[in-house]
């Protein structure tokens, strides 16, 4: 046995994993026979944007442990991202504000998970097609009719149900967000929200809510994997596409629908002004001493204990920065309805019973999720 196969696992761990890459590869297979050539070559992509393979090779093992799988799936990373265009994805907008596709597209520098974004076979994206009106609406049906039951329908923004759900109606038809969800859903082999407005209402759905607006999930009454975040990070959703090009399933997710992976720890757990707040070493006010020596942000505000997201990991734009690192805390965007919820945003959430110390934090995070 080669000394990667091992990992010092024991012979139950190891089986399952030969069994899961038994699986992988039969699912690539079916992908690379039943689903269109790339039409982006991969490789000739990254060497435009002057990334090396040596560069490829980094992101393959650090999006192969993101992912918590053991290396011997590095090839099987690689393998997916190189097909990555293959898979056919309709992406629909409905009560947001674009910024999670803004996100995405509009970076200076772009790493390879948002090359990869780039090579994506957007069959119908309402922000970035050329088609308009009833070209639009044949590309869609297309589609539909041609991937059905293979597509991946990815939906930002949630969906108002008020008046019979007239707050929102698209196209030359004039149809009902509620309506073109069904319709698309219903033929889709999975359904990613993206962003927490799509998967939990968020900003839309802000108190008094006059539209009704609702996460995609409880509109429809469907399982959705649920990409949060205000906007959410390119490679969670990458790492989830992944996921199911190698599986040909999503990942594992926690009970509010997002992938483990990603959002299975707090913010607070990897802060880099962690050490700060266990010796209380806190900012007191913007501007003040401890800001200037870059303490923790809880006084001020920052919802990262009761925050499950990866920001702190992986970060954004390349691993530049996050918010915390920015000087602002968190704002508990990946949290359901964290605009109401989580209101003051520059106030502690309960400054009383937090003063105690880290297992109060902890405790009351895990009463205000529960
Ligand atoms: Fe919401 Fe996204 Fe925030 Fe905006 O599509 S998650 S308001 S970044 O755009 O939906
Ligand atoms: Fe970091 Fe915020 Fe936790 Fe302080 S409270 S350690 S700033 S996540
Ligand atoms: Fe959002 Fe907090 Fe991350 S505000 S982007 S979850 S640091």
């Amino acid at each position: 046995m080669g000394k990667e196969k091992g990992y010092g696992y024991n012979a139950d761990v190891r089986k399952y994993y030969r069994e899961l890459m038994e699986k992988c590869k039969v699912h690539m297979d079916s992908i690379e026979k039943e689903l269109p050539e790339p039409f982006e070559d991969f490789n000739s992509l990254l060497r435009e944007r002057g990334l090396s393979r040596r560069d490829f090779i980094k992101w393959t093992s650090v999006t192969t442990a993101a992912l918590m799988l053991p290396p011997i799936f590095r090839p099987m990373v690689a393998r997916a991202a190189e097909n990555f265009s293959r898979i056919p994805v309709v992406w629909l907008h409905f009560a947001e504000c674009t910024g999670c596709s803004e996100a995405l597209l509009r970076t200076s520098y772009p790493n390879i998970d948002e090359i990869l974004l780039e090579t994506i076979s957007l069959e119908y994206h309402e922000t970035l097609m050329a088609a308009a009106g009833d070209q639009a609406e044949q590309n869609l049906e297309k589609c539909m009719k041609d991937f059905a039951g293979k597509f991946i329908c990815v939906i930002e923004g949630a969906i108002p149900l008020g008046l019979d759900g007239k707050y929102l109606t698209l196209g030359p038809k004039g149809k009902t967000g509620v309506e073109i969800a069904k319709e698309v859903t219903s033929k889709a082999a999975a359904v990613i929200c993206m962003g927490s407005c799509s998967a939990f209402g968020n900003v839309p759905a802000a108190k008094p809510n006059p539209t009704d607006a609702q996460g995609v999930g409880k509109a429809l009454g469907i399982t959705t994997v649920n990409i949060a975040g205000c906007p959410p990070n390119p490679a969670n959703f990458v790492g989830t596409l992944l996921h199911y090009m190698m599986f040909g399933g999503l990942p594992p997710v926690d009970n509010l629908g997002r992938p483990i992976w990603a959002y299975g720890k707090a913010i607070h757990d990897f802060c880099e002004r962690r050490s700060h707040f266990d010796a209380s070493e806190f900012v007191k006010e913007w501007g003040d001493d401890g800001a200037k020596k870059g303490w923790c942000l809880f006084d001020v505000g920052c919802k990262g204990p009761q925050t499950s997201a990866n920001c702190s990991r992986i970060r954004f734009n390349d691993g530049v920065s996050w918010p915390v690192m920015a000087g602002h805390g968190c704002i508990g965007c990946t949290e359901p309805n964290f605009w109401d919820a989580f209101a003051f945003l520059e106030k502690p959430i309960d400054d009383k019973a937090i003063a105690g110390g880290e297992r109060t934090v902890d405790k009351v995070g895990a009463v205000l999720l529960g």
